[in-house]
């Protein structure tokens, strides 16, 4: 089935409310196997990897209900991985979004909070910044690496770096000193702790 949460932290399962008008952009995992996010009527098909955290965006111009299936063959319940993207005007939207039973912390600061419990600021405190990279105004820039590459840090580099921090070495810094957070976080977590480390560029008005 398709899961979706908010950045207000509101979930939902089964739906997908959109505000019309406005760039919507999916942060998406799949917890088994390869899915495929598919709006016939929005022309948007995108994969859904396990072991990626993949982006994609849209822009719905005109309120309504549309399908959302996978387009991907996943399983015997393939045919049943259904679900209504509901597009309302922005302000209903705005008004449905503060609704709803305890829609729980705004995701970036559910993350933070996980990035203290973590204690990831020992070693990524501005001001620690010889031990390890700050993260501030990271989100959607180019990353130098030790071997003199460079890519871009976008959903999927942090996700790999929280993971397998050994598998790009930032410049300047060593391999080895990060630990790998593989098995102590979930999916759930990682989009957290990712929503998190976006939210650090945002303030620096960097926009993902
Ligand atoms: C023991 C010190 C240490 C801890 C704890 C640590 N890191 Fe790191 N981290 C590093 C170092 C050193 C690097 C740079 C070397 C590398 O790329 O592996 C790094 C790199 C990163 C990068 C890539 C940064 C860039 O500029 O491209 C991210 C993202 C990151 N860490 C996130 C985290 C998160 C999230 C946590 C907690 C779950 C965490 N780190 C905990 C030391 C640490
Ligand atoms: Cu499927």
């Amino acid at each position: 089935m398709w899961s979706f949460q908010h950045p207000s932290g509101r979930r939902e399962l089964s739906q997908l409310h959109v505000p019309a008008g406005r760039v919507v952009r999916l942060h998406l995992t799949s917890e088994d196997v390869i899915h495929s996010f598919y709006v016939p009527a929005f022309r948007l098909k995108h994969d859904v990897v396990p072991g990626w955290l993949r982006t994609a965006w849209f822009r719905a111009t005109a309120p309504g209900t549309y399908a959302l299936a996978c387009a991907e063959y996943c399983g015997t319940e393939h045919a049943t991985m259904r679900a209504d993207v509901v597009v309302m005007e922005p302000h209903a939207y705005d008004h449905w979004l503060a609704q709803g039973d305890d829609p729980g912390p705004p995701l970036a600061a559910a993350g933070r909070a996980l990035f203290h419990k973590l204690d990831c600021g020992a070693c990524h405190e501005t001001h620690l910044r010889r031990r390890a990279p700050p993260l501030e105004g990271l989100y959607g820039r180019p990353v130098t690496l030790r071997d003199g590459s460079s890519v871009l840090a976008d959903d999927d580099y942090l996700r790999r770096s929280i993971l397998r921090p050994d598998a790009d070495i930032v410049a300047d810094y060593q391999g080895g000193v990060m630990p790998t957070y593989a098995g102590l976080v979930d999916d759930d977590e990682l989009l957290l702790l990712v929503a998190y480390i976006r939210s650090l560029a945002d303030a620096e008005g960097v926009s993902p």
